[in-house]
């Protein structure tokens, strides 16, 4: 073999390797996909003005949003943690405030050195059956496709994520991931399930271990192992599971190598959660009836995202027919009719 051949050879390998290695757990941009689409998507009238189903952009509906989090290290008064490097001798450093906030899980993160939130330690009581929470209010309703989750920290041994369809119903359980589905969430492990409803919550035992210690990624699609997601225009529950105004991830159990029950100080400092990213792969939810999104300002001053509805509809999700265009009943846009909302002579 020559000498260029050869080396050809490695970077082949070196190529297929990068290509096994940078594959996502799942891969939601291709789920996404299952949304129906086509490049007019956001046109809500084709060339001769006819009404047709249109949809705002896919977007990071988490993006500079601010989260909610019920404990955060540094923001009562400083606390010491240690990394945990896996060997004996701990480095360790103080958390103060602003150090670990919660606005980095959803700030614009640049690859080398990235923001992360960061909780307080197993050594400040972080531990099951105490949880710690992350609310993040989208102010509207939207179409989940993922919500994916880099921990800094090693991923939790057990944690969930809910979610609210409106800002008055109450949460709902979405999705699980434990080492311990049936004694932590009373699910039985997705392993030892088959088939099943479209919206079914799950539990998965696949990304609980210790290791890898930090850039550990979870993606949960929402429609991943859905039977009816290939149809899903046509299945009002699904369409339902999908939708939501407000996320919470939930975090229960921290993984340990066990050593924790010596009560050793820098052992228990070396246990908390760390998260440096949240992305929620989303639409504006506008039933078919607008091709974008805009922030509103209402009399109380708040600014919320609502969609530009087209087709003679209005609500915050196009959800109602404007006044006098009760010709027909209110109806979501489907790929063969847009239901559009029609003047009442
Ligand atoms: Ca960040």
């Amino acid at each position: 073999m020559t000498r260029g051949r050869h080396k050809k050879m490695l970077m082949l390998f070196a190529i297929c390797l990068v290509t096994v290695f940078a594959e996502p757990e799942s891969s939601p941009d291709e789920l996404y996909s299952r949304f129906p689409k086509n490049r007019d998507e956001d046109k809500c009238y084709d060339d001769n003005g006819r009404p047709q189903r249109c949809i705002p952009p896919f977007e990071n509906a988490a993006f500079n949003v601010l989260m909610e989090a019920t404990n955060t290290c540094g923001q009562d008064r400083p606390t010491e943690f240690c990394k945990q490097t896996g060997v004996q001798k701990k480095s360790c450093e103080i958390c103060r405030y602003g150090d670990h906030e919660a606005l980095f899980l959803t700030d614009h993160d640049n690859n080398d050195n990235a923001t992360s939130w960061q909780s307080e330690t197993m050594y400040e009581g972080i531990e099951y059956p105490n949880q710690v929470n992350l609310t993040l209010h989208l102010g509207k309703t939207f179409d989940i496709t993922y919500v994916r989750v880099l921990f800094e920290s090693p991923r939790p041994e057990s944690w969930g994520i809910y979610k609210r369809r409106n800002e008055k119903s109450s949460w709902e359980p979405y999705q699980f991931y434990s080492a311990t589905c049936r004694d932590t969430y009373d699910l039985p492990d997705l392993k030892e399930t088959v088939g099943g409803d479209d919206t079914r919550v799950l539990c998965t035992s696949d990304y609980s271990d210790i290791s890898p210690l930090t850039k550990g990624t979870v993606a949960f699609s929402t429609l991943e192992g859905r039977p009816s997601a290939y149809n899903f225009e046509a299945n009002p529950a699904l369409q339902e599971w999908v939708q939501a105004t407000d996320l919470r991830i939930t975090l229960d159990r921290l993984n340990t190598f066990g050593d924790e029950v010596f009560g050793d100080d820098h052992v228990l400092k070396s246990y908390y959660y760390a998260i440096a990213d949240v992305a929620v792969g989303a639409r504006c939810a506008c039933n078919g009836h607008a091709g974008e999104c805009v922030n509103s300002t209402s009399v109380d001053g708040k600014t919320r995202r609502v969609c530009r509805c087209e087709h003679n509809t209005a609500g915050p999700d196009c959800n109602e027919c404007l006044p006098f265009y009760n010709d027909a009943p209110w109806g979501r846009a489907t790929t063969k009719d847009a239901h559009e909302c029609k003047r009442m002579y």
